[in-house]
């Protein structure tokens, strides 16, 4: 059994997708075992995404993690990171396989949905920068 974190983005939570994607989650086998809705700082998202500072997509990643409520949650299974990354699919939604949350829900690669942790050194890392 491992861990992961996932999040529904502002998007998700807008979109009043939250409900479907725990569901996805529950259905494909995993235990929710913390969650909560959020709004992240920006110097949380910073920290967060901070992999991607030198991107020329940061400033508005950054500006939109913070827009508006996120759905915070830490899911556990079996491999939980490569069977959540396989449940929420591919980063850009134009390669994202249907029957994927990015696949099903999502059109636009800076509006992509879900987050989830890609691999058990930087789940552990989100787990306690989210929750403490
Ligand atoms: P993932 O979320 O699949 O782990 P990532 O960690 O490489 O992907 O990037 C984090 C987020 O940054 C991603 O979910 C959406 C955004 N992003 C990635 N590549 C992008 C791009 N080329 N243009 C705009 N946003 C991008
Ligand atoms: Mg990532």
């Amino acid at each position: 059994m491992s861990r992961t974190f996932v999040m529904v983005k502002p998007d998700g939570v807008e979109r009043g997708l939250v409900g479907r994607i725990v569901a996805r989650f529950e259905e494909k086998g995993f235990t929710l075992v913390d969650a909560k809705l959020t709004r992240l700082d920006r110097k949380l998202a910073e920290i967060h995404y901070e992999h991607l500072n030198t991107k020329p997509f940061f400033g508005e990643l950054v500006d939109f993690i913070t827009s508006g409520p996120v759905f915070a949650m830490v899911l556990e299974g079996k491999d939980a990171i490569q069977n959540a990354r396989s449940l929420i699919g591919a980063t850009n939604p134009t390669e994202a396989t249907p029957g994927t949350i990015r696949g099903d829900y999502a059109i636009d690669v800076s509006s992509n949905i879900v987050h989830g942790s890609d691999s058990d050194e930087n789940a552990e890392r989100e787990i306690n920068l989210h929750f403490q």
